[in-house]
């Protein structure tokens, strides 16, 4: 049948690693659109004060791109990004991303698929594939809160993922709305900066302590002279996070009780009993994505940091107003208060060869067969697809299992055996109906509101472990396919 075209949506992460595996298959025929001006999805996006991601680097990174190099045993940002871009030269791939490019649709006509392009430059161009693959992020649409006067504020106004580097906190007063793993991480890294940082809390948070070591001259060169030392550190932070944190979120244990213990204790460290109440979450432990971090509860005992906690009234020029009447005055304002989790490839219009349209098979949310395809959607597939197993475990290791299987889809296709595939209707339902079953089982359904938790109240997640979604995808079920 020959060589198979790809069109690959997004140079995130997700979208950079099924360009290396597909480059080393020996697949040339494919193209990266990026809407963006550069690679590094979430990491090229969210550039705030205190950014590092709290899965530990030697396990955050590729398997076929290890990096002896890391700094520190969680990255800061611009470190993943660096090193994102250095695997996409490694690579080659740089010539296969078209920057500036956003695909608004993709329609499969007459077994291929008619991809619409805008830009690079606004122009709107035209491709088409026999694979469209999509790599489009989760925590990609910023979710701005509905408060009244939002706009009427006098200083730099901006979200978390959108971060005003002319806005200089140095002194000045910072009012950062939101709790969650991005408020907490600019809070612990503003304060003592700005004159004066007010972080307004709805819900109090877990937190469980991470010291963050730096690694010496001595470990990297360890790492760089003995490739076997960074396996062995993937191994087993792989095998540490599946083992103890992955479990504890889906099943009850002493896993479970012993993240409980750890978060309690680390809020004891709050001498203040009336700041300590504040603190204290409503909910169990993990009901909402678990934050790690080390100098957050130091950094809300200082003198220069307050907690607010009565509601956010309205907003006015000076500052916040909150339902006790108090005016929070403030010079600069941090939304950070997530994203827009369920939207998944939209606003992106896909349409199968029925007519039939993503809309429309996600208008009771969004599904997947596995978390990487769709019935009625031949040769569409996702990466971090609905239910992907995201909660607290490396991306990175999870784009990388779903990339291989959709590898090897294209593979049968350049081998000549099946020219098209999507999913069953039957297939796709018993999958969702098993993990219907499985989702009140984890610790995400036990009362709490939360980024997880779709329109129907359960979890857009993976309520088993990690190795088992990686065991599933090991070998396509063809039998759960329709094929031509
Ligand atoms: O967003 P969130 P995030 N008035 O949705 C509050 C990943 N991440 O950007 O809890 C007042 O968790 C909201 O309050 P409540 C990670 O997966 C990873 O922090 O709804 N407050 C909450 O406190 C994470 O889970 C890293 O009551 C309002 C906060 O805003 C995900 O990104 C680092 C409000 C939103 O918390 C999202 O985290 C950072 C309102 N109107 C992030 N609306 C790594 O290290 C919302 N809030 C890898």
């Amino acid at each position: 049948m020959g060589e198979p075209r790809i069109v690959i949506v997004g140079a995130g992460m997700s979208g950079l690693c099924m360009g290396v595996l597909l480059k080393r298959a020996g697949l040339r025929d494919f193209t990266v659109y990026e809407k963006g001006g550069s690679a590094g999805g979430t990491w090229r996006d969210n550039t705030y004060p205190g950014l590092t991601c709290d899965v530990p680097s030697r396990f955050y990174q590729f398997t076929f791109a290890p990096n002896p190099g890391w700094t520190r045993l969680y990255s800061p940002g611009a470190e993943i990004r660096a090193y994102l871009d250095r695997v996409a030269d490694a690579h080659g791939l740089r010539e296969h991303i078209v920057f500036g490019a956003e695909v608004t649709g993709a329609e499969h006509r007459a077994g291929r698929w008619h991809v619409a392009v805008a830009g690079p430059g606004g122009a709107a161009t035209a491709d088409e594939a026999d694979f469209l693959v999509t790599a489009t992020g989760v925590l990609h649409h910023p979710r701005l809160p509905e408060i009244p006067g939002l706009d009427s504020f006098a200083g730099p106004c901006f979200h978390s993922a959108r971060w005003d580097h002319s806005a200089d906190p140095r002194g000045r007063r910072v009012a950062v709305v939101g709790t969650g793993s991005t408020g907490v991480q600019i809070t612990t890294a503003l304060a003592g900066t700005a004159g004066r940082l007010l972080l307004f809390q709805r819900t109090a948070q877990w937190i469980l302590p991470t010291p963050n070591r730096r690694y010496g001259r001595l470990t990297r060169a360890a790492h760089r002279a003995l490739p076997r030392l960074d396996r062995l550190g993937y191994r087993w932070y792989e095998f540490l996070i599946s083992a103890v944190l992955s479990r504890a979120l889906v099943r009850d244990g002493w896993q479970r009780r012993l993240i409980g213990r750890l978060v309690r204790r680390n809020l004891a460290k709050v001498r203040d009993p009336d700041l300590r109440r504040r603190l204290t979450p409503p909910d169990e432990p993990m009901c909402k994505r678990l934050i790690a971090s080390d100098g957050f509860y130091d950094a809300v005992q200082r003198d220069d940091v307050d907690v607010v906690t009565s509601p956010i009234d309205h907003v006015e020029p000076r500052g916040i107003v909150t339902a006790d009447g108090t005016l929070h005055e403030a010079d600069v304002l941090v939304l950070a208060t997530g994203f827009d989790a369920h939207a998944y490839v939209r606003p992106m219009t896909v349409t199968g060869p029925d007519g039939r349209t993503l809309e429309d098979a996600w208008a009771d949310g969004p599904r997947a067969y596995r978390t990487v395809a769709l019935p009625g959607f031949p040769n569409f597939f996702m990466l971090m697809g609905p239910h992907s197993p995201i909660g607290n475990y490396s991306l990175i290791a999870i784009a990388e299992a779903q990339a291989a299987y959709i590898l090897g889809w294209i593979r049968r296709h350049r081998a000549g055996l099946v020219k098209t595939a999507a999913p069953t209707a039957e297939a796709t339902d018993r999958f969702n109906d098993a993990l219907r079953r499985a989702l009140p089982r984890t610790i995400w359904t036990s009362g709490c509101a939360s980024w997880y938790l779709g329109r129907d109240g359960l979890p857009e997640l993976w309520p088993w472990t990690p190795r088992a979604h990686a065991r599933m995808l090991r070998e396509p079920a063809l039998r759960d396919f329709e094929t031509t």
